[in-house]
């Protein structure tokens, strides 16, 4: 007897007779072309810049120029990376879903490179991929990228040749394709990109270690570690959209959020359905994806920081002795007659470090803080503020620390309130 789907299935259930097909993906059915049209300006990226483009017959036109620059991280350390149009990350590359896109890639590296729109679908040859699915940018030249932004969403870019060093010298950078027809929207909705890096970089050296595996003592958004961080700037009640990527070498990045929740709406595989989204207000960023999340904008001063305590830091090194605790006594005096000006630190914790805005060694910023209103804020690294006022300053101003209410903040407690509560202190 011949076993047919008919026989399996048994009880009537016929099944389409068509024979299995793969489901064509979306390099092979890529949307149809539409002419470019005006870009909508409302992304901000903070310490960043979106990459300028023309129009030519419908087409919009990009140069990336893939080379070494000269990058300040935080006041205090500058370093040499390697970026595109001279900044690290390179400028977003900002389009509309359906334009046909043409990017010019030029190579002013001393070795071959290539770029992946990571996460858009594009024809096989413009994947990026050097060697599987075209000829590496060997230095000085320039090659042609052209394909048509399947779908709107928020992707990243970043060379397929010797990734290892490229990405870790800072050759990221980040995609937004705007619907062609946005939703409407009931609030103003602000617009921000923030992308999550790792570096290595020895205390006074200048150039990132592209061999460090772990460790990394350098964690920022779009290039830079708080207090270098420029804040997200809202008014009360605005649709406040963050689009993060994470193109570190190593690392998974949980972003927490104060004083909101927020959902994901999309992933750099697109969005995610109403139905599916749950608030948060901490997602996990993996290394090499974007997540989207929305929230609505309430007064303050928010901390929006990598919640991995060594990711919201600045520069330690992680080989010290553990002195918490310790008696050190005595100590002081007698190093101080061998080594003058010694100092033992870390016995009560690390805050001191950064309460003293110790003298750093040339080119470092070793546990450095920024000032808040209140005194130093000890964290570094892939920290930052969202800035919510019910007004901002015209001409997008920094508004300054938040005043709280007054009785709002908390204090120290006096004797007559702990002895109402019966707390013994
Ligand atoms: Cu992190």
């Amino acid at each position: 007897m011949t076993i047919s789907r008919r026989t399996v299935l048994g009880t009537g259930l016929v099944l389409a007779a068509k024979p299995w097909r793969a489901v064509p993906n979306a390099a092979a059915a890529p949307v149809k072309a539409q002419p470019a049209v005006a870009r909508p300006s409302s992304l901000v990226v903070p310490n960043g810049s979106v990459l300028p483009s023309t129009i030519r017959e419908g087409v919009r036109i990009f140069h990336l120029r893939a080379e070494e620059v000269d990058h300040e991280i935080a006041p205090g350390l500058k370093i040499k990376a390697w970026g595109y149009n001279g900044s690290t990350p390179g400028p977003v590359i900002e389009a509309v879903e359906g334009e046909r896109v043409r990017i010019y890639v030029t190579n002013a590296l001393p070795e071959r490179t290539s770029v992946h729109w990571h996460g858009l679908f594009v024809p096989y040859g413009m994947d990026g991929v050097a060697g599987l699915t075209q000829a590496p940018i060997e230095p000085g030249k320039t090659f042609r990228y052209e394909f048509v932004l399947d779908r709107a969403g928020t992707f990243m870019y970043h060379p397929h040749a010797d990734e290892m060093t490229q990405i870790a010298l800072g050759m990221i950078g980040m995609i937004v394709v705007h619907p062609r027809r946005p939703p409407p929207a009931r609030e103003r909705v602000r617009d921000f990109c923030l992308m999550s890096h790792e570096m290595t970089v020895h205390i006074g050296h200048m150039r990132p270690d592209p061999l460090a595996m772990n460790d990394f003592n350098v964690l920022t958004f779009n290039g830079k570690a708080f207090p270098g961080t420029a804040p997200l700037l809202a008014e009360t009640g605005d649709r406040i959209r963050v689009r993060l990527g994470n193109l570190g070498p190593m690392d998974h990045h949980p972003i927490h959020l104060h004083g909101h929740a927020f959902e994901v709406v999309s992933t750099d595989g697109g969005p995610v359905p109403a139905s599916a989204r749950f608030p948060e207000t901490t997602v996990l960023v993996p290394a090499g994806a974007t997540r989207t999340i929305e929230f609505l904008a309430t007064e303050g001063d928010w901390p929006l920081h990598c919640h991995m305590t060594h990711h919201a830091m600045n520069q330690m090194g992680h080989g010290a002795a553990n002195l918490i605790g310790t008696n050190t006594k005595g100590l002081d005096e007698r190093l101080a007659r061998i080594a003058p000006g010694y100092m033992t630190m870390g016995q009560n914790g690390m805050s001191e470090m950064a309460h003293m805005q110790m003298e750093q060694p040339r080119n470092s910023i070793s546990m450095v803080g920024g000032k808040g209103p209140h005194g130093i804020i000890d964290m570094g690294g892939m920290f930052t503020i969202v800035k919510v006022r019910d007004k901002l300053p015209a001409g997008g101003a920094d508004p300054g620390w938040y005043q709280a209410p007054a009785g709002t903040t908390a204090i120290e407690a006096t004797a007559d309130e702990l002895a109402r509560d019966g707390i013994k202190t």
